[in-house]
């Protein structure tokens, strides 16, 4: 279907060209990589997918997730002071309140709201006038878009819609329109972006037909780390930020909230069955679907019909706040049985622990799911991480009702790669729709590591082989997941567009702000994953090859180069956590990355040092090496005391090396030396 559609979009496109729409140019982004994250997994582009077209004029600002066409024309217009908005009876209402809010951000002072049977009975007096909400929602923007010389959204997938901005008989417009609700709410998260704030200056609206949908059906996020969850403020944070970036999937399923794992049984006491309401609605407001997961197999009893019920129960508390899709996971435990029952039950099966699963979860889709309209259900198997075939998967494939969604992670708990072939064969396997439960950027298997990386390494198409859509598993550091999950939100989004690099690049400068370079040094040394194990702080990593280059050499003049480098750059990295904490307006992500700053400022230090020692040793000063050796050790016995990882493969490899360099000269030196015939104490 998606490549059926596409080819009308360039259909669509070719009608404008010959048409002679003037000056129009179809912009699309590009990117030179400067870390190897291009290499893990086949980086095919199929032909229906953007390329970059000579842009000539292209100051349109990034749009993320990267939207699959975009259309500039000639021209813009002013954002005026008084602007009406137009909204039908069934208008999205949050799509209503972020154009509100977008258009008061950019200085817009008065906001006439008319309906939609009114404006279009006499024209409205304002300047700009803006249509919000699709045929479905808005009765009047079908007309609007017609005459910008727009195709409508009908006929895209959920989620799609059709952003379009023009002058119609002098007048101008702004039409968003989605194919549903969810659409004209991502019309007007585009708009957001299309239209930055310009502090004192007047906004320019671009000419633009953006028609955008999402390639993966769902995207979005599934707390389901082991550690301290997430707290409150943390998740309605993040569900904002979902909504944001058109991730459509929160997945509650933190392991250590004992509620949901330890003590499924038990009944949610008052106030935190409250907080989860809120949850479900400020998930609801930024169009994510609020999943509940329930993970009962460290002690239930599969043929238990109590058992049932209490997990029914469980749920329907849930369901009773409005929560509609549901999950049972069966990941990390063991497969033995807690009850007699069971062994009696499924003992002689050809795989007891998959049929006692497939049990349970066809008894809860048939008296649970098909008893609630409008609900389904997601399970992740115990086999959730293999290659290929096991006796378990394929008793579990036979078994499970097939509506039933099955998580798969990739192959390995931590897939460094998950590829088209990987994903079909695993379809093959399940025979079930798959989605991926992508354990990236999960840290908590490394606690002391931050993996603030793009994500890498998922073919493009894996929605072309039964894959459904991807869930990531963030970091227990909230705040600083958000810096890999706005790529994750892009990949999977458009992930025949999703260039990592570039993706990353637009993360850091949405969430840095002004504090952008400050930002990308700290990350480029917290880069490091089993995704990417090779990426590092590319500057740096130049830098210290360079040094040692020289200093192997023996070449004086070479090494004081490299030196005054390196030291540059271990000034930079030692001031980067002050000029974070004057120029960041995220108090929670400073908290969360404090002691990695700290350990950033100590290794800087010891490096600074180690480049001094280095140097003095080689040009034979015994005294300032001695001197630099007591500073480097001072601040490595500091660095030791912080278990926080930073500049892995980088930072610590040369620390280590400058200490060895250093304690082969003090050995050849010590207690006595002599140095130009001077006797001289070196320690
Ligand atoms: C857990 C997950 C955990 C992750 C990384 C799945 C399906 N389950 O090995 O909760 O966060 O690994 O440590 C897991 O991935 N099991």
């Amino acid at each position: 279907m998606k490549r059926a559609m596409s080819k009308r979009i360039v259909a669509h496109r070719l009608i404008f060209c010959s048409l002679g729409v003037v000056g129009m140019a179809i912009l699309f982004i590009g990117s030179a990589a400067t870390q190897p994250w291009f290499h893990s997994a086949s980086a095919s582009q199929s032909a229906h997918h953007p390329t970059t077209s000579p842009p000539g004029k292209s100051h349109l600002p990034p749009i993320s997730p990267t939207p699959q066409s975009v259309q500039q024309r000639l021209g813009s217009f002013p954002l005026t002071p008084t602007v009406a908005l137009v909204k039908g009876k069934n208008t999205d209402p949050s799509a209503l309140r972020t154009v509100t809010q977008v258009l008061r951000e950019d200085g817009v002072k008065q906001i006439q709201k008319i309906s939609a049977q009114s404006a279009q009975k006499q024209s409205s007096h304002a300047p700009l006038t803006i249509w919000i909400g699709g045929p479905s929602e808005n009765a009047g923007s079908a007309a609007q878009l017609k005459s910008l010389n727009a195709e409508g959204p009908t006929g895209l997938p959920a989620g799609g819609y059709v952003l379009a901005t023009g002058r119609n008989h002098g007048r101008a417009e702004i039409v968003l329109s989605g194919v549903d609700q969810t659409g004209t709410f991502y019309a007007a998260q585009t708009l957001r972006q299309l239209i930055p704030a310009r502090g004192h200056s007047r906004v320019l609206v671009p000419v633009v037909v953006i028609r955008d949908w999402p390639s993966m059906q769902t995207r979005g996020v599934i707390e389901g780390f082991y550690g301290a969850p997430w707290s409150q403020q943390n998740r309605i944070s993040q569900l904002n930020f979902f909504g944001e970036n058109k991730m459509n999937t929160y997945v509650y399923s933190p392991k250590d909230d004992k509620y949901l794992r330890a003590k499924w049984y038990q009944p949610y006491p008052a106030d935190k069955l409250q907080q989860i309401h809120k949850l479900v609605s400020v998930a609801k407001q930024n169009h994510v679907n609020f999943v509940y997961a329930l993970s009962p197999g460290l002690s239930i009893c599969y043929s238990s019909s109590s058992d049932l019920q209490k997990l029914m129960a469980k749920d329907q508390e849930l369901y009773n706040l409005g929560v509609r899709t549901f999950a049972l996971f069966f990941d990390d435990i063991r497969k033995t049985f807690h009850c007699q029952q069971d062994q009696h039950k499924f003992g002689n099966d050809p795989n007891p622990p998959a049929a006692a699963q497939a049990y349970l979860i066809n008894q809860f889709y048939n008296k649970f799911i098909k008893t609630h309209p409008g609900t389904q259900l997601i399970t992740v198997p115990t086999d959730y991480y293999q290659a290929g075939h096991t006796a378990y998967r394929d008793r579990f494939a036979q078994l499970v009702n097939p509506n039933i969604l099955v998580y798969w992670t990739g192959v390995g708990v931590i897939a460094p790669t998950i590829t088209d072939a990987d994903a079909q064969k695993t379809y093959d396997i399940f025979q079930h729709k798959l989605l991926i439960w992508d354990n990236f950027p999960v840290n908590d298997y490394v606690p002391h590591q931050l993996l603030l990386g793009p994500l890498v390494g998922r073919d493009p198409g894996l929605s072309e082989h039964g894959v459904v859509g991807l869930t990531a598993n963030p970091m227990i550091e909230a705040e600083a997941s958000k810096i890999p999950l706005f790529t994750v939100a892009d990949y999977a989004w458009n992930p025949h567009a999703y260039k990592p690099e570039k993706s990353w690049q637009l993360s850091l400068q949405r969430f840095g702000g002004s504090a952008y370079v400050p930002l990308r040094n700290f990350a480029e040394n917290s880069l490091q994953s089993k995704l990417s194990p090779t990426s590092g702080d590319t500057v740096l990593k130049q830098q210290i090859s360079a040094f040692w280059q020289a200093y192997d050499a023996g070449d004086s003049i070479q090494l004081q180069a490299a030196a005054a480098k390196l030291l540059n750059r271990f000034a930079t990295l030692k001031h980067t956590p002050s000029e974070l904490q004057a120029k960041l307006n995220n108090k929670e992500f400073l908290t969360e990355i404090k002691p990695w700053l700290d350990k950033l400022t100590m290794e800087s230090e010891a490096g600074e040092a180690a480049v001094r020692m280095v140097t003095a040793q080689s040009e034979g000063n015994d005294q300032a090496a001695w001197r630099q050796r007591q500073i480097f050790d001072q601040y490595m016995q500091k660095a030791n005391a912080i278990p926080q990882v930073i500049g892995s493969g980088v930072i610590p490899p040369f620390l280590l090396k400058a200490q060895s360099e250093s304690d082969t000269w003090l050995q050849l030196r010590t207690p006595m030396t002599s140095i130009h015939g001077k006797h001289r104490t070196v320690r």
